[in-house]
């Protein structure tokens, strides 16, 4: 099999998976901005997420966010999305959004609020069993914004603790993931601020436990695809929340910022075959999820995650094209530009016109997925439809 086909392949077995929140309206802290269309519920969000796997064939799950996602009944919820030809992908604990979580959640000092935050996560467990979900997912907002705020190695201890119970709520099949940020919301010591912090608790915990890198936590400069060999070598890479980034966890279109950087990152999960699909998943083995985690502020957002889910297609596809026997010859000959050579070949190609035959082998119509979607229609008859009641949004 020559190389385009080797890669046609490989692209027809990568799928990526969607944030329910990415179709709500998001903002600042200045101001969120209404779009006609946004949806109201849960369902909706669902339904918009049907769209961006209806023109690009590879988005079929989508994530939960508990409590923005709160139905009377996620059966009924599984089901609509089942209807829509998607799964239920990750359920994602809100930590950060109670007056008592100020002081931190699961690393609070008072046992009481740690014991709350453990008891959300419950919740979240229960939700999962419901709609079929297999992965917990964990952003911890816990830190302190200034020295001597709180003892740092305590709150170490506590986490370790609350992981542990979280972590034992969890059936036999399912995985919980860990993510890390360097900052924000709190600004001296964020209790999760990097991978090796991640990994270390990860490691306590037991073999279902991962990691998440999220592109965009990380400082100015950081070699992310370094930390993604990193933890492919662990065996502990769980997924990635996929954005772009300008100045810090800015939450944009996967790509847009630098897609060379996506290149590189996609190189070393081709690299290490971990472009493995989703479904194929052992809760303990290393499987990656490919994940979105994005804000579409002022894009249009239906239009802006297939923008994304594209993006990460075309970095696949170059880093599929690599011609790795090349590369590794001029590694081995110590030929420096060589292989500084071989890469940037593959970074160059045009890889639309394989895309393209790659959608029309999955029976996909046009050949840009934004402008067949701009075309259906789809967008002006929910803007039409979805009036009244609440546009959903972050805390909605
Ligand atoms: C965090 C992190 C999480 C997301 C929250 C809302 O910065 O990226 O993945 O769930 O934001
Ligand atoms: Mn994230």
């Amino acid at each position: 099999m020559d190389r385009q086909q080797a890669a046609l392949e490989a692209l027809r077995q990568q799928t990526i998976e969607l944030p329910s929140w990415a179709f709500g309206n998001s903002g600042t802290r200045f101001k969120v901005f209404g779009t006609p269309g946004t949806p109201r519920d849960p369902f909706e969000k669902v339904s918009d997420a049907a769209q961006v796997h209806r023109y690009t064939g590879i988005a079929p799950r989508v994530s939960l966010h508990i409590p923005w996602d709160l139905v009377d009944d996620y059966g009924k919820l599984a089901a609509h999305a089942a209807d829509h030809g998607l799964t239920i992908g990750m359920v994602n604990a809100n930590l950060f959004q109670d007056d008592d979580y100020k002081l931190g959640s699961l690393t609070h000092p008072d046992e009481r609020v740690r014991a709350k935050a453990v008891a959300h996560h419950a919740e979240c467990v229960d939700v999962m069993r419901a709609t079929g979900s297999k992965e917990l997912k964990l952003w911890l907002p816990d830190g302190t914004n200034y020295p001597g705020q709180d003892d740092l190695r305590e709150r170490q201890e506590r986490l370790a603790d609350s992981l542990q119970q979280v972590y034992a709520l969890l059936d036999e099949d399912m995985r919980l993931v860990l993510e890390y940020k360097f900052f924000e919301p709190a600004f001296y010591a964020t209790d999760v601020p990097d991978w090796g912090t991640s990994l270390l608790h990860c490691l306590a915990l037991g073999e279902r436990a991962k990691v998440v890198l999220d592109t965009g936590h990380h400082a100015p400069g950081t070699n992310i695809e370094f930390v993604v060999v990193q933890l492919l070598r662990a065996g502990r890479l769980g997924a990635f929340d996929f954005n772009s980034r300008f100045y810090a966890d800015d939450d944009l279109m996967a790509g847009a910022a630098d897609p060379f950087q996506l290149f590189r990152i996609m190189y070393e999960i081709v690299r290490s075959d971990a472009l493995a699909p989703a479904p194929a998943w052992d809760p303990a083995g290393p499987g990656v999820n490919f994940m979105l985690d994005q804000c579409h502020n002022v894009e249009e957002k239906v239009g802006g995650q297939i923008r994304s889910v594209t993006n990460v297609q075309q970095a696949t596809a170059k880093a599929l094209l690599v011609d790795r026997e090349a590369l590794r010859a001029a590694q081995r000959a110590g030929d420096v530009l060589g292989a500084h050579d071989v890469l940037m070949d593959a970074y160059h190609t045009d890889v639309r016109p394989l895309l393209a035959q790659l959608r029309e082998s999955l029976g996909l119509t046009g050949q840009d997925p934004v402008a067949a979607f701009r075309t259906s229609g789809y967008a002006e008859r929910v803007a039409a439809e979805r009036v009244g009641g609440r546009q959903a949004g972050w805390g909605a």
